[in-house]
């Protein structure tokens, strides 16, 4: 195919409450949205790094630059038969996952609205149903935490996701696992400490966590290797993970025992199922992250967490949990206890509402 026409939008969504991680509070995400049109069919694609770069070099802002001056320059003229072509056509562009992320997915959405089945279908998964547990950010009042997670298990999700940060860690995990003796947790850092922090990371040791997410620097692999050896907790990795190549390096490191995917900030889905595939055959576990995404971004993470190889429950969120309302013309909701399910249409199954996509985008083009 080639793309006959192409939009871009730099989106800023109000979320329904401000999210806080190791690096600030967010109660706007930052994303950007890609619309790809070739013989009829329309593809769309999604990657939110925020509105700024404190979670990847990336942001909002920035990648809608590169996308607008750079990038679909590249791909607007080329002949694209799948996944690897975008990759090969950006190629010469360093880094900026995000930002080639956005046009990587919405080919495979085009291609997948082409064969006229869902995503999840034409990835080759057996079942549009994906595993999800329950995530929360940091949240000052421990008591409205333990009232939120207690929930979260009553409802069924298979396990808990609490982000920590330097004096919102240890005493909370403590508590946390006092009053849920048998309950999954993990924890994550988003690269919040360092090495120097070894005395905490020894203490939560006792704590029986699933995994301790992303605890030292976002492109780290190094000390990372140093600190898997240090403690018994498995580490899983997220902002280090940009490409099949970082994460062969990571498990020929020892670095990590698990990899959270995400689509965005490893480049797309191209990447994430190559990471996949690598993971698979070292016998690393693999989860499927999101960012905050619209239904349309979400559904990327849906369908790839519906395939073979997951080895813990995805980051996938009902819209109603941070939205007051989904971009998208289709809400994501709960399918089952811990299930959401993908949409049942061809490709990701949903598209921007327009008069959504109006009232979040700052910054639009057309070529
Ligand atoms: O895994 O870090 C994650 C956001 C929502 C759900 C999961 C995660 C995130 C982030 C937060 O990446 C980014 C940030 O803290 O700025
Ligand atoms: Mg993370």
């Amino acid at each position: 195919m080639k793309i006959e026409s192409l939009e871009i939008f730099h989106i800023e969504s109000p979320t329904l409450e401000p999210f806080v991680t190791a690096f600030g509070s967010n109660h706007v995400i930052g994303s950007l949205l890609v619309r790809i049109e070739s013989e009829g069919i329309i593809g769309w694609g999604e990657a939110a790094p925020w509105s700024l770069p404190f979670y990847s070099p990336e942001w909002a802002g920035g990648i809608y630059a590169l996308a607008r001056q750079v990038l679909a320059p590249i791909l607007i003229n080329q002949e694209l038969e799948g996944g690897a072509d975008v990759q090969r056509a950006f190629a010469p562009i360093k880094g900026n996952y995000f930002a080639k992320a956005a046009f990587d997915l919405a080919l495979w959405d085009w291609l997948a609205r082409k064969a006229d089945v869902p995503l999840w279908k034409y990835l080759g998964g057996s079942q549009g149903i994906a595993d999800v547990g329950e995530d929360f950010g940091v949240v000052d009042d421990i008591e409205v935490l333990l009232k939120q997670i207690g929930r979260g298990i009553s409802e069924g999700f298979p396990r808990t996701k609490l982000k920590i940060r330097p004096g919102w860690d240890l005493e909370m995990l403590r508590r946390v696992r006092q009053e849920f003796p048998d309950a999954v947790f993990h924890a994550d850092a988003n690269s919040g400490y360092t090495l120097d922090d070894i005395e905490m990371f020894r203490a939560i040791d006792d704590l029986n966590l699933a995994m301790i997410e992303q605890p030292l620097a976002f492109d780290d692999l190094h000390d990372h290797a140093k600190l898997a050896k240090m403690i018994r907790t498995p580490i899983c990795l997220d902002e280090t993970i940009t490409s099949a190549k970082r994460a062969e390096q990571a498990i020929e490191l020892g670095a990590c025992g698990f990899i959270n995917i995400k689509p965005g900030r490893v480049g797309g889905l191209t990447n994430a199922l190559q990471i996949l595939q690598t993971a698979r055959d070292a016998n690393v576990s693999c989860w499927i992250g999101g960012m905050l995404e619209s239904a349309v971004g979400a559904s990327f993470c849906i369908a790839l967490a519906t395939l073979p190889g997951m080895g813990y429950a995805s980051d996938i969120f009902a819209t109603r949990r941070f939205w007051p309302r989904d971009l998208a013309d289709k809400e994501i909701s709960i399918h089952a206890p811990g299930k959401i399910a993908a949409f049942e249409g061809a490709g990701v199954g949903c598209v921007p509402d327009e008069n959504q996509l109006r009232a979040v985008t700052v910054q639009h083009c057309t070529f």
